[in-house]
């Protein structure tokens, strides 16, 4: 038999050291300061992700996965001629089931390629597919959003984009990415299916990102100590606070690190010395709550008709046509 699994690196070698050294200088040296929320994915941090996932107050993965058991039918029916189902940050691939099951019982679904930036979660998560979908090709590749997004195979795509994660990105990034995405896909061919969080009460909003057990705490530090691991730097997680707020101007949960006292972190590789004050904040993510007619502008700038909207939960999932 053909091996139907395969593996692509599209970042040289190198990439994602020089990456995070590039992020840390830039960072520390900005004010306020800040870090990207993809670092935290080291093993440790999928790890306590995937724990935040099953937290009574972090509703998110559970809304969206309620929604896709309710809707992916409809989506399968609306996209029927979809060879490729590309997911961007597909991580465990646990949703994702649910769409290959309807694509492949409506339609002409050949292939499913997963990009992500962890090639332990594609490695792991594409075998298993493999295994529980015989007649399907698992085409997974290594990149990041920053990087190129090009789908392998052949289209008619689909592309999900799910799990909230375009809230990571400010409105410049989102313009920027969205527009790239556009680019990529073909008009009256692809389609794009996006899941997204919504706004709504910010206590509850806040509570899902600073839970009781402290487990988005010890997620939220994580990041420290990858910067210790990968940059030899000093960080002393103990030495800062987790803190979440919700910034209404902006319509965004904000993670920070705000340090208990004085203190002067070292990194080896960039060289570097960061000083904190007493109650200083270095900002790790932004997580943007978005409202239907919010986005349907933003992905219409962007050249995205949205064609099907549904919403559960407190949580949004559209369809959009380039
Ligand atoms: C995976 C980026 C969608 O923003 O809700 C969960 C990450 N951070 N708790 C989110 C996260 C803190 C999550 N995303």
């Amino acid at each position: 038999a053909q091996p139907r699994f395969s593996l692509s690196h599209r970042l040289p070698p190198g990439h994602l050291a020089d990456a995070l050294r590039a992020d840390a200088l830039k960072g520390l040296t900005s004010v306020p300061k800040t870090l990207p929320p993809k670092w935290f994915y080291d093993a440790r941090g999928s790890e306590l992700f995937e724990r935040i996932t099953e937290l009574p107050e972090y509703y998110p993965t559970r809304a969206e996965q309620r929604l896709l058991q309710r809707c992916a039918g409809e989506v399968a029916q609306l996209a029927p001629h979809t060879a490729t189902l590309v997911e961007l940050g597909s991580g465990s691939s646990r949703k994702t089931r649910l769409l290959l099951d309807a694509l492949l019982a409506h339609g002409a679904l050949a292939r499913y390629a997963p990009l992500d930036v962890s090639p332990d979660a594609l490695a792991e998560a594409g075998q298993a597919l493999c295994r529980d979908y015989p007649s399907l090709e698992v085409s997974a590749v290594v990149t990041d959003y920053e990087a190129d997004l090009t789908p392998p195979g052949s289209g008619p795509y689909l592309v999900a984009f799910l799990g909230g994660t375009l809230g990571n990105l400010d409105v410049a990034e989102r313009r920027a990415f969205c527009a790239s995405l556009r680019r990529l896909l073909t008009p009256g061919r692809d389609a794009l299916l996006l899941g997204v969080d919504l706004v709504k009460d910010p206590d509850v909003l806040v509570r899902a990102y600073d839970d009781s057990r402290g487990v988005t705490a010890e997620f939220n530090k994580n990041v420290l100590h990858v910067l210790n691991r990968e940059l030899g730097a000093d960080f002393d997680p103990d030495a800062f606070d987790h803190r979440a707020r919700w910034n209404a101007e902006r319509s965004r949960v904000e993670m920070w690190l705000r340090s208990r006292v004085a203190q002067r972190v070292v990194l080896t590789d960039p060289p570097l010395r960061a000083e904190f004050e007493r109650g200083e904040g270095m900002r790790t993510e932004i997580s943007v709550k978005f409202s239907r007619e919010g986005l349907t502008g933003e992905l219409a700038a962007a050249g995205f008709e949205v064609r099907q909207w549904w919403q559960g939960d407190g949580f949004g999932l559209l369809l959009a046509d380039p």
